[in-house]
């Protein structure tokens, strides 16, 4: 039998390419550059599987298709935001992502710009480079302490739950939770963390509060000017879970009025573009959606997506199957 054709969109860790190669007929996309949407089309037109990432959009101009070839699209990462999942449905086409394997380092770096932004790192590396360090003195670049604060999580999934672990056993830090739907009280237990009612009712209480929540339509502007002025003068925000989640004008406005003590950003809204905006605060720490990049949770994101994609092709269901 004639092995499935697979499309990599983007250029994997070179163990998990290798192994795609054995077991299927792939493509591999040598440019490394997003596809246009009009490239993707025609990809449906011609593989049985396309293996996407956060940075192909997968809505209206890559799906007018009557009847696409391609029956299951395996994302390589947890958040699938970036793909319409109505549309998707309507042509009857699997979707996969990849759980689990990328909580710990997400969480790692939710917790690295945590500590960023509350010891003004990124400030200091800044100064420091720029040949401006002039010396020791009591009052420099003097930081926020994060031990034994309060830490809000909005979303306690996988990622939410293990950033809670970080900063409770690691921090000693108090631990509430916004979550759309209740958690189990063995689940708070494990941190001694208390859910809340509403986001509402969370912003005010918390030193720091950290987003863990999906992106999409739903959550959109789900932290705007509303709520970030419930935030205290003092909190900081962190986001490594999707742009669009915060209303990144409204932030830029809070930021520049000192409503809020800082923010820490690991993906933005339109990304790889930023607002330019937020380059204007000296309190905003900003990365290049680097959660999940370490080599262990690369390939096993990778390792994950052949298992869904062999469990597909030997027509079981897909562990990893979100629709
Ligand atoms: C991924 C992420 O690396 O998994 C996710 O949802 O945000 C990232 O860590 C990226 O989305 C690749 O598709």
């Amino acid at each position: 039998m004639a092995k499935p054709r697979v499309l990599v969109t983007r250029r994997w860790p070179a163990a998990v390419e290798a192994r795609l190669s054995e077991i299927f007929d792939v493509q591999l996309n040598l440019a490394d550059k997003p596809l246009a949407p009009e490239d993707f089309r025609a990809a449906m037109q011609e593989y049985d599987a396309i293996l996407p990432t956060v940075t192909d959009k997968i809505g209206a101009p890559a799906l007018e298709l009557d009847r696409p070839h391609t029956r299951i699209l395996a994302n390589y990462g947890v958040g699938y935001s970036h793909i319409d999942l109505n549309r998707v449905n309507e042509h009857g086409i699997v979707v996969t992502n990849t759980p689990d394997v990328l909580s710990e380092c997400t969480a790692d770096l939710a917790m690295t710009l945590l500590l960023m932004v509350a010891r003004r790192a990124g400030e200091g590396e800044r100064e420091l480079r720029a040949g401006l360090w002039t010396g020791w003195r009591p009052t420099h670049l003097v930081g926020t302490k994060v031990s034994g604060k309060t830490l809000g999580i909005v979303g306690y999934g996988r990622i939410g739950q293990e950033m809670a672990r970080r900063a409770h056993h690691g921090f000693g830090m108090t631990i509430l939770v916004y979550n759309r739907s209740p958690v189990a009280p063995e689940v708070l237990a494990q941190c001694n963390a208390a859910q809340v009612d509403s986001l509402d009712e969370l912003m005010p209480l918390c030193d720091f509060i950290s987003l863990h929540c999906p992106g999409g339509g739903a959550n959109r502007h789900l932290i705007d000017a509303r709520r970030l002025d419930l935030m205290r003068p003092d909190a900081f925000l962190i986001n490594t879970a999707r742009g669009e989640v915060i209303d990144e004008a409204a932030l830029s406005h809070a930021l520049w009025f000192d409503s809020i003590g800082g923010a820490a950003l690991d993906v933005f809204d339109g990304e790889p573009n930023i607002n330019p905006q937020l380059k204007n605060s000296d309190r905003l720490v900003m990365l290049p959606h680097l959660g999940s990049a370490t080599r262990e949770a690369r390939e096993a994101m990778g390792f994950r997506v052949i298992e869904n994609l062999e469990d597909f092709f030997a027509g079981r269901e897909p562990r990893d199957r979100v629709n």
